[in-house]
């Protein structure tokens, strides 16, 4: 396969890359009155603008050159049509068959998986709509009215992300609940209001060791247990995700009671899976699925669309480019939408652990960088924080802006007010202000010459910051499912032109494995295993518990 660096592509967008660093957005956009049709498409109910990212046709050209030379295309039939695409582990990267709603047969070791995917829908539809329905209760014979997710991760942030994003469409059946960490601080606080009795515990763990979760199930059962004082009542108030079914029995958890998923579900890509069961026990079965058709909605336009037409695409090259001319080492998204809050936390998580790659597939070493550090958060709060930097810092942060046209709670005139911050961020982000322009504000404040010339430079913002605008109709299950998915193949699309195994975490297993070593040795082992500084925090720590 052809190296990126063997690429002609590439060679030219570096030559492209020096030639346009004095070229300013706002030039381009004076020179070309349609540079918003041009540099826009809708997808869906999606609208995403990058034409304030430096871009023309010629540099557009040589991306979607770049992505034809690296096989994007074959790259993703690879992946749909079930192949080992995650080759350090030798398996399939199935999300696309999750949420494929049409049921074209996908297969996997020649086993077509949507009769097992469908097969898991259906069971979690039933269990769903039993407690929804009040007809599963628990041990003293109440409804179930708090769902609590336990797991970490992949087996966390998306559901608490699609949870809250959607909070409008849950209605008052069920409240949900997300314990992640292993500081008892968080089991602690989340108990606290709840009665034993109407909790129904979600334990998600692909694994089923992660150690974090575990712990946080023992401290649940043990909770249950000081109340119901019967082993019985567990199988009334627990239900488990996971791909391992002896763990989940040696736990106590009844494996009728066990919803599973499968090896090609990667933990950041799970939500389409039976990971999302506290979305679908929050905002019933159909509006679940309603999220899984937005997401297929979207998996159709990027294996259907031409790749200059196709939205992920578009948002892979942009991002690729943004790090060959500026150098750009940073990502911020930014919502606007309050349900949006953890959009960035599990963007975040996807994009990171996919693309946090030093290795090419090959396991040489990449010459160039792989993916950015995302982060950000709801971009009105970040205006009277870190925005400062976006406008006058001296780096250049690309940034994704999303935002609704409606609001999913709306409130008389909040949302104008949500959206003029919006637009006005991406217009200063890009035309800055120039010398000219503060000293006629400054002027026509009446400042004399030595105090306008002493504020200028301070006053004066280069613009020229790159950024996406993804405006969505509203935040509804549909809507929320292809925006999710149009970022998770954005990521695909990157990792794809960088060459990297997008699906692999061995970053994350050496953290758990380490824990694991340390935990024995904070509960008695010695501790000498380790460097001079690992070794004495650890003999702090004890010694000043003892
Ligand atoms: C995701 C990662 C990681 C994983 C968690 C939880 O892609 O692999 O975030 O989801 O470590 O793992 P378990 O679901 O196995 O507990």
């Amino acid at each position: 396969m052809l190296k990126l660096t063997q690429s002609e592509n590439w060679e030219r967008l570096q030559a492209l890359a020096k030639q346009h660093q004095q070229t300013h957005l706002r030039d381009l956009f004076a020179e070309d009155q349609h540079r918003f049709e041009r540099y826009s498409l809708p997808v869906q109910n999606i609208l995403l603008d990058y034409s304030k990212n430096c871009v023309t046709e010629e540099v557009m050209e040589a991306l979607f050159g770049l992505a034809k030379d690296m096989d994007l295309t074959g790259a993703i039939e690879r992946m749909y049509r079930g192949a080992k695409i995650n080759t350090t582990e030798d398996r399939a990267v199935l999300h696309t068959a999750l949420r494929n709603r049409s049921n074209t047969p996908v297969f996997v070791d020649d086993v077509n998986v949507m009769d097992q995917i469908n097969d898991e829908l259906a069971t979690m539809r039933r269990f769903v709509d039993k407690v929804r329905s009040g007809e599963w209760l628990g041990y003293s014979g109440k409804r179930i009215t708090d769902v609590v997710n336990i797991g970490i991760g992949g087996s966390n942030l998306g559901p608490k992300m699609v949870s809250e994003a959607l909070s409008a469409y849950a209605g008052n059946t069920l409240r949900v609940h997300f314990i992640s960490n292993v500081d008892g601080v968080e089991v602690a606080e989340v108990l606290r209001p709840l009665n034993p009795e109407q909790v129904l515990f979600v334990v998600a763990s692909k694994t089923f060791t992660t150690s974090e979760t575990m712990t946080n199930a023992q401290t649940a059962r043990n909770w249950l247990m000081a109340s119901a004082f019967d082993e019985r009542a567990v199988k009334n108030h627990f239900v488990a995700v996971s791909t391992n079914t002896e763990a989940v029995a040696e736990f106590g958890i009844d494996t009728g009671h066990m919803f599973t998923m499968w090896d090609w579900v990667g933990g950041r890509y799970s939500i389409w899976s039976a990971i999302g069961l506290p979305i679908a026990l929050y905002i019933g079965f159909d509006q679940f699925e309603e999220l899984l058709t937005g997401a297929h909605d979207m998996d159709r336009h990027f294996r259907d669309q031409s790749l200059e037409k196709n939205a992920p695409v578009i948002l892979a090259l942009v991002g690729i480019w943004n790090s060959l001319l500026h150098g750009a080492q940073n990502q911020v998204i930014l919502p606007y939408d309050q349900p949006l809050k953890s959009f960035t936390a599990y963007i975040q998580q996807a994009d990171m652990e996919s693309n946090g790659k030093h290795v090419v597939q090959s396991g040489e070493r990449v010459s160039y960088q792989t993916a950015p550090v995302v982060w950000g958060q709801l971009g009105i709060d970040g205006q009277h924080a870190f925005y400062q930097l976006l406008h006058q810092g001296n780096v250049i942060v690309p940034a994704d802006f999303i935002g609704s046209v409606q609001s999913s709670t709306p409130v008389r005139g909040h949302h104008e007010n949500l959206m003029a911050n919006f637009f006005a961020q991406t217009e200063a982000l890009m035309n800055g202000i120039t010398e000219d322009q503060v000293r006629e504000q400054l002027e026509g404040q009446g400042l004399d010459a030595k105090e306008i010339e002493d504020l200028l430079p301070h006053k004066v913002h280069e613009g020229n910051r790159p950024s996406n605008t993804v405006l969505l109709d509203r935040v509804d299950p549909r809507t929320l499912g292809a925006l999710i998915a149009m970022y998770e193949h954005k990521i695909f699309s990157q990792g794809v032109i960088w060459d990297i195994c997008s699906f692999d975490q061995w970053g994350v297993e050496l953290g758990k494995t380490l824990a694991k070593g340390i935990l024995a040795e904070i509960n008695g082992d010695s501790t000498n295993a380790h460097d001079a500084s690992t070794n004495g925090l650890i003999e702090y720590f004890k010694a000043q518990r003892s």
